[in-house]
């Protein structure tokens, strides 16, 4: 059984590690010239805010279901991923340990592309709302009459700007041409559309709907490589397939305590995110253990 009484980490801390990139989630330093540490940490975010409170395991969870999606998919697209076993790090980590363990990885360092490689095999979120104003979503024409969270014809790609602050905007094809370049935006589309259509396919299977994801891709000296978070609750729509029911907005599988609790208090989605009462991190950490059990079959390994 998995204990999410384990040690929050709000924070990383490595202060003779040099600091690459810093999310409202995880964390990346800089190991050398060719490789990065990432940690997740067990912030969460709602409503585009990280809040004041940790949940336990979530760090541990989110890394363990990117390593796991990154062998299930291997067949398809290789990796940045160098390994996540604490005892193969370099020397100059070995004294943090006991705060990587389970919650990090060491991956190849790649030149990424601008863009957020987004597919949606339901319409929700932005593409709803792009929807209703226009008919398309990224420019691809949708038939008409489509309801919320309806399960799309065909998975889309729809591509967006990865904004510094604020939500990433949604751009054409035809655009990420103009940044990425044709030979490129082929392959990145084609590779997330077969990347998501194996996952999805399968985790329907476990009774989890990925509704939509988005991957970040890089070059490296062996090609294009699948990289930072892969199919996370965190990088995706994760709904339970037990009560999804088109024409309204779904559950959200591991986010609806929290949802449920800020509606509650009617927060108004303005600084400071109020503390969550530890009822709410308790029961958001299961499923988050919950989704990692699900899908994998296995017990989420001990941090
Ligand atoms: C890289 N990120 C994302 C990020 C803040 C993640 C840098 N293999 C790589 C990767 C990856 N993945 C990156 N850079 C070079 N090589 C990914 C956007 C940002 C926290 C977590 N930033």
């Amino acid at each position: 059984m998995t204990n999410t009484n384990d040690p929050i980490l709000l924070r990383t801390d490595f202060p003779d590690l040099e600091l690459h990139a810093s999310g409202k989630v995880r964390d990346v330093y800089r190991i050398n010239a060719d490789r990065l540490l990432f940690v997740a940490t067990d912030r969460i975010s709602a409503f585009d805010y990280v809040l004041a409170s940790g949940f336990p395991a979530k760090g541990r969870v989110l890394t363990q279901i990117s390593l796991f999606w990154f062998a299930f998919l291997k067949d398809i697209v290789p990796n940045h991923l160098i390994t996540a076993n604490v005892e193969e790090y370099p020397e100059a980590l070995k004294k943090y340990a006991d705060q990587l363990r389970g919650r990090s990885m060491m991956v190849t360092r790649a030149n990424m592309y601008p863009v957020e490689c987004v597919v949606r095999g339901y319409l929700s979120g932005s593409g709803w709302k792009e929807y209703q104003q226009t008919g398309k979503v990224c420019g691809i024409e949708l038939p008409k009459g489509m309801k919320e969270s309806d399960k799309l014809p065909e998975p889309i790609f729809t591509p967006s700007t990865k904004a510094a602050s604020g939500h990433d905007e949604n751009i054409s094809f035809d655009e990420m041409v103009k940044h990425v370049g044709r030979v490129d935006s082929e392959k990145l589309r084609e590779l997330t559309l077969a990347v998501y259509k194996k996952a999805a396919d399968y985790a329907l299977t476990k009774g989890i709907i990925i509704a939509d994801t988005k991957f970040e891709f890089g070059q490296t000296a062996n090609g294009v490589v699948l990289a930072d978070e892969v199919l996370t609750p965190d990088s995706s729509r994760f709904w339970p397939a037990d009560t999804y029911a088109p024409g309204k907005s779904q559950l959200s599988y591991d986010k609806q305590y929290v949802r449920d609790y800020l509606e509650e208090i009617r927060w108004e989605k303005k600084p400071p995110a109020p503390p969550l009462p530890e009822v709410v991190q308790q029961n958001t950490s299961a499923k988050y253990v919950e989704a990692y059990r699900k899908l994998t079959g296995k017990e989420l390994p001990r941090g």
